[in-house]
This record gives C-alpha cells, structure tokens and sequence, in this order.
C-alpha cells in the first residue's frame, strides 16, 4: 500500500520528473512541508520564502496576489529555489478550454510553465484542460496536480465529481501526478481492473492549522496528525499558521516552519512504520 512506502521508494515507481523530484527532496531534505506564501508585497514573499526555505520540500505561490509583480520577482524565487533545494508550485487552478489554458500557462505576464514545476487545474471543464496544459507542461518536463477536493465549507468538489476527477488523472498518467486533496485517492472511483495498489498518487493537502479550526471566510484546518497520518496525505500545505499576520516576523515565521516541518516529518515516520 502506497502510504506505507517511503519517499524514497516511491520516487523510483514514478515517471514524471516533477514528480521525482518532489519525492527526492522530500526525501533529501526529510520535509514533507509545503508553505504557501500569499502576501501582496515582493519583498516580504522573497523574505518569506528566503525564511522558510530550508524546511520546505515545496514552495507554493499565487504570483497574481504580487502588486508589485514584475518579472525579476521570478528570477530571485528562481535563486532562492536553487539556493534552499525547494520545488515550485504555482496554485493557479486553470479551468477554462484548453486553448486557453495554453496560452494562460505558457504566456501573459506570469510565464507560469517557464518557473514552476508544478501547477494545478479544476477538472470541471473535462479531459481538455488537461490536454492543453499538458501540451505546454510536458515538454518542459512539468507536472500537473488536480483539484479533487477542496478544504472549504461547503465544497461541491466531492463524491461522483472527485471520483470523476481520479478517473480524468488515470487518464493522463504521464503528466497528473496526483491532487489537491484531503485524503488518498488509490483506487477512488476505480473501474474494475485499476489495482489500487499500483497507483501512486501525490495528495498535497490544504487546511493545515495547529493553532486555528479554521478561518471567517469557510478555511477548515486540520492537524499534520490528521491530514499524514489518518488521511494519508503525503504533502501539508501550511500558509498563515506560518507566516501568520505580520510578514516582517522572520524569526518567528522561521521557527514556526521548523515546527511544522517538525510535526510533518514525524506523522510521516508514523505512518510508514505502520
Ligand atoms: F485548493 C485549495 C484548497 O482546497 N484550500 C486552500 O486553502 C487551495 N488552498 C490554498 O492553500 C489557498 O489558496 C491558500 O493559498 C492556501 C491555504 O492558506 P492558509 O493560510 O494555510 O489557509
């Protein structure tokens, strides 16, 4: 069973580099944190990311929060993910017709494919989105993550649309690999002849929180306990329990990713010990 291998097992059975690549760092570094850095000046996201660099596997954006943006931001993440061993995710959630989630993905003002090694899509449109990025994504040796779940109240991404969703990934193999979700999804939906213990899907997961239940605009939070070890999960997306609501706090921002990645690792090393 997929949960109960290491990293480092698990990066060997995939194909995808990004996918590889996450699982090694993972691995190297012995950290399975993601933070999420959306604050709406480029200083404080450079310092942030510079900050908790080192405890993290993954570094995930939303370049369109950046006010200040303008592309040399890029290049110093670029430096900064080199620097502390870390791979980018770009959250942009595209969901629009495959042409134009190529052109969203390769161009405007964010280049998105050229910087980030991972993104992710909302399955709602079909296969389509998946193809087009997948045009864009593959040859740049990307990969794609999508939406199964959300960590919301109220989501309407749950049951038959999750399931078709896991289906859509089994589909395109060679650039889905895994999902924004909030447990493992092997075998979910599965049509018979799917061996559930062949498929090997990366969960990242949002809502992580050791201090808040959640948020007043429907954020839930669960534990890195919860989210690694009663879920399955392999990632913790870990946002404002890290950078909290004063970005200036470098100290502070960094020992709280130390806690985190902390508390990820050993969930981690509960699970795999069965
Ligand atoms: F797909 C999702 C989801 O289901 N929940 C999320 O919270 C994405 N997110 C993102 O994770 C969201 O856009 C934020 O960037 C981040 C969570 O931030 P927080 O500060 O830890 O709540």
């Amino acid at each position: 069973n997929m949960h109960l291998k290491s990293y480092g097992e698990r990066a060997k059975q995939q194909t995808n580099p990004a996918a590889i690549q996450l699982l090694q760092t993972m691995e190297r570094k012995k950290t399975n944190l993601c933070v999420s850095v959306d604050t709406p000046k480029s200083e404080d996201f450079l310092a942030i990311i510079d900050a908790v660099g080192p405890y993290s596997c993954l570094i995930k954006t939303h370049v369109d929060i950046l006010e200040d943006f303008d592309y040399s931001v890029i290049e110093r993440l670029e430096e900064l993910s080199k620097k502390h061993d870390f791979l980018i995710f770009e959250d942009r959630k595209f969901a629009d017709i495959g042409n134009t989630v190529t052109l969203q993905y390769a161009g405007g003002v964010h280049k998105i494919a050229k910087w980030s090694h991972i993104t992710n899509a909302h399955p709602v449109p079909g296969p389509s989105v998946v193809q087009g990025l997948a045009s864009v994504g593959l040859p740049l040796r990307r990969g794609l993550l999508l939406l199964a779940e959300m960590s919301t109240k109220g989501t309407l991404a749950n049951g038959a649309y999750t399931e078709a969703a896991v289906q859509m990934a089994r589909q395109n193999r060679d650039f889905v690999i895994g999902f924004i979700a909030q447990r493992r999804m092997d075998g979910v939906g599965a049509p018979p002849g799917v061996d559930s213990d062949d498929e090997d899907f990366l969960i990242i997961t949002p809502g992580v929180g050791l201090e808040q239940k959640g948020d007043k605009m429907g954020q839930q939070y669960r534990t890195p306990q919860q989210v690694i070890v009663e879920s399955g999960c392999d990632v913790i997306i870990v946002g404002r329990g890290i950078y909290g609501d004063n970005p200036k706090a470098v100290d502070l921002i960094t020992s709280r990713a130390e806690r985190y990645m902390k508390e990820g690792w050993s969930a981690y090393l509960d699970r795999i010990s069965g």
